[in-house]
């Protein structure tokens, strides 16, 4: 396997706005942090930060995100959009149809899981945790971080997670098969350039027909955690933020900003 360099990677991107500086670590706290600080310091847009493990990997709501060293890929890319703060977490669908499409590249079937996860057999093999900056009424920076399970077997997965295993995969597990880190981390950021583009020239419409038709649950049972709240319904689709779409068995329609979803 090829050695994770930022060199070897940059040698196989077709990528032009999006990798040009690659920063690599072998440990960091959280690249989302990383990402931050360079971008308060003014990283260019495009900037990436990949590292090897994380001590502190985040998901929402104070959540971790398991990144032991060696197997998988955390990184975490600074956008400097021209857009309206409340579509800045459409950049989360953008992760997610990127890191879809790079998955289906090894040859998994996944699957995009309201709001921000990629499934493999209905398990989770990435997680994407957006982070916005604003000046004044504008976007300043968006910090994309991704976190995707490539090379963790069943056993190191268990060993590693606990009963988090339970729920996560890798594509490793999925298509048997070694995962190349850097031919992996070069496909994902050429996918993430594509669809950040399509997103800037075309528009969000284009962003949520395109996830929709990657999502796992469309008009299919869910139940939806959010607040304090539980309910039950058809998940009809999202709205032109982004948010989830439940129609009740009463007829009436709930929409989720935030929260956790689980199909029935
Ligand atoms: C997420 O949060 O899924 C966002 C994960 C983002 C991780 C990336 S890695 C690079 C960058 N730097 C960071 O610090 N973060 C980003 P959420 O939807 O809240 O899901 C978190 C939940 O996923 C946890 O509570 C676990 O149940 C589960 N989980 C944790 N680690 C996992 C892993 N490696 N694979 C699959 N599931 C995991």
């Amino acid at each position: 396997m090829k050695a994770l360099t930022a060199e070897s990677i940059k040698k196989i991107l077709k990528a032009k706005n999006i990798g040009e500086p690659i920063y690599l670590f072998e440990e960091v706290g959280s690249t989302n942090e990383v990402a931050t600080e360079l971008g308060r310091n003014g990283a260019i847009h495009g900037t990436v930060v990949i590292s090897d493990s994380q001590t502190k990997g985040r998901g929402r709501l104070q959540r971790k995100w398991i990144s032991p060293p060696g197997l998988n890929l955390y990184m975490s890319v600074v956008f400097r959009p021209k857009i309206d703060p409340s579509d800045a977490p459409l950049l989360t669908f953008v992760a997610a149809i990127a890191v879809y499409e790079a998955v289906k590249r090894q040859g998994a079937t996944a699957s995009i899981k309201w709001p921000n996860d990629v499934l493999i057999d209905k398990k989770k093999v990435a997680g994407m945790l957006t982070e916005m900056q604003t000046k004044g009424e504008r976007v300043d920076f968006v910090v994309v971080g991704i976190g995707v399970n490539l090379n963790m077997t069943r056993e190191i997965m268990e060993k590693e997670m606990g009963e988090v295993a339970e729920i996560a995969t890798s594509i490793k597990e999925a298509t048997g098969r070694e995962i190349d880190r850097v031919r992996f981390i070069a496909t994902l950021i050429d996918e993430l350039e594509i669809w950040y583009q399509r997103f800037m020239s075309e528009g969000k419409a284009l962003i949520i027909k395109e996830w929709t038709e990657r999502w796992g649950a469309s008009n299919r049972r869910v139940r939806a955690m959010y607040d304090e709240n539980t309910i039950e319904g058809i998940a009809t689709g999202v709205n032109e933020s982004g948010h989830l779409v439940i129609k009740k068995d009463d007829g009436t329609t709930e929409v989720i900003v935030a929260g956790d979803v689980v199909l029935l």
